[in-house]
């Protein structure tokens, strides 16, 4: 099955907790910190694997979760980090945020990666935690939380030339001929349900790759026959090969085909018309298809028309050379414009607002990114750490907003599942 387009949540894993432990040793009275740091939680990785073609695999994964990394441990041991989930996509695999639509990664590029959840940093252990002021600390941090994220995974084809056309015109037939490729052929409809691609060998050692894909027809834009699932597939190609039935099977008139086509591209992306195109004459081996031509030429007065059959294979070498030609003139550019993606750390901070507060049931409710994880790094064993908690509420603005809200000594504050009482 040829999967195109996914939603994947996506869990990094959590760093391991900090250790807290003293140094106890036979005639060492007073020790000092002794415990060591977590480990970082597993990344999730995306990364490009050549020898996949769809994103087939990861329709059965709808979350991907990474590992936590291993505790600290006294005498001084650190956790081990935890290995990286690296997930494989094909070439061509486009991330982006699911809700802020930004891009995260144009996979285009053999064995290319790229980090799209970074795991939590570990918890520091009492050791890291010393300070000139505090040398023995009796507290130490737990695992920073994996980041969470939803995103959508979209594969685009990455081909240099794409063959367009109206069902039955012959296009699957045209790349079994130029290439290896072996896709089904019949006289019916939408034979083709799934993209093809094919290599192609031109003269002077040129090569290029080849798309062969599922029919469109009116309204293919808007969702009609297979409708615009494939049309994503032709935005990355260079060229489009426009395959043009001249025997005008079926009654049809060959020029009206010929616009219908280019309208639904023209809806689905305005700019796959300015894409280089090539038109190409099929079925000239048909006996009605020369005087076809002949009135398709004549609506089409400045434009190359290449006749072919790829039935008989009759000048389709012609054709081949031609791409190849157009193709060396032509750069691949960027799918996307620098500012659809997403710099990973910029937009952290432009997403997350620090915190609000609501005052529900008599109970001031605390929320934010940075006061939870504030929160689940924060091990409340010891006087010590309670007070390092309060100093970071304070720093962090959300007395001063509590006090200017009008909470009162006695009031009880929540932050997720842990309950306290403001303190003026
Ligand atoms: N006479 C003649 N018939 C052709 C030629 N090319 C293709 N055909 C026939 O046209 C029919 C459709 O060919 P396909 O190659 O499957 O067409 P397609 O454009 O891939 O069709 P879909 O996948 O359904 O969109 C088949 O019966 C082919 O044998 C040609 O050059 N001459
Ligand atoms: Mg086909």
């Amino acid at each position: 099955m040829f999967i195109d387009e996914v939603t994947v949540e996506l869990m990094a894993g959590d760093g391991g907790n900090g250790c807290m432990a003293f140094r106890r040793e036979k005639y060492i009275e007073m020790g000092g910190p002794f415990g060591g740091n977590g480990g970082r939680g597993s990344n999730i990785i995306f990364k490009v694997d050549e020898g996949l073609n769809t994103l087939l695999d990861l329709r059965y994964r709808r979350v991907i979760k990474g590992k936590k990394g291993e505790n600290g441990l006294g005498k001084g041991k650190n956790g081990s980090g935890a290995d990286d989930i690296i997930v494989k996509v094909p070439i061509g695999t486009i991330i982006t945020d699911y809700e802020t639509n930004l891009v995260i990664a144009d996979l285009t590029k053999k064995d290319e990666e790229v980090i799209v959840a970074y795991g939590g940093r570990g918890g520091r252990g009492n050791i890291a935690l010393a300070t000139r002021s505090n040398p023995a600390p009796s507290y130490c941090e737990n695992g920073e939380p994996g980041e969470v994220r939803k995103i959508k995974v979209e594969l685009k084809l990455l081909a240099d030339v794409g063959l367009v056309g109206l069902p039955s015109v012959g296009k699957s037939t045209f790349i079994s001929k130029i290439s290896a490729a072996k896709p089904k052929i019949a006289a019916y409809h939408f034979t083709t349900i799934t993209p093809n691609l094919g290599v192609v060998r031109a003269s002077g050692n040129r090569s290029f790759v080849v798309a062969d894909l599922p029919g469109l027809i009116e309204g293919a834009s808007l969702g009609e026959g297979l409708g615009d699932k494939f049309l994503r597939h032709i935005e990355r190609t260079r060229v489009i090969a426009h395959i043009v039935d001249m025997s005008a099977y079926e009654g049809r008139n060959p020029y009206e085909d010929y616009l219908i086509i280019n309208k639904e591209l023209e809806n689905f992306n305005p700019k796959l018309l300015t894409k280089p195109q090539i038109i190409l004459a099929n079925k000239m081996d048909m006996p009605t298809s020369i005087e076809n031509l002949k009135n398709f030429k004549e609506k089409l007065p400045n434009v190359d028309i290449y006749p072919i059959s790829g039935m008989t294979g009759d000048g389709i070498n012609i054709v081949v050379d031609k791409l190849a030609d157009m193709l060396d003139m032509i750069k691949r550019e960027p799918l996307y414009e620098e500012e659809k993606f997403e710099s990973h750390i910029l937009y952290k901070f432009e997403r997350e607002q620090p915190f609000t507060i609501t005052h529900v049931n008599n109970e001031w409710v605390i929320r934010g990114k940075e006061i939870e994880k504030i929160l689940r790094m924060t091990k409340f064993q010891t006087d010590e750490s309670v007070m390092r908690f309060a100093n970071k509420l304070r720093k962090l603005g959300i007395d001063d907003k509590l006090r200017e809200l009008g909470a009162n000594d006695g009031d009880t504050i929540r932050i997720l599942d842990f309950e306290f009482e403001y303190k003026l």
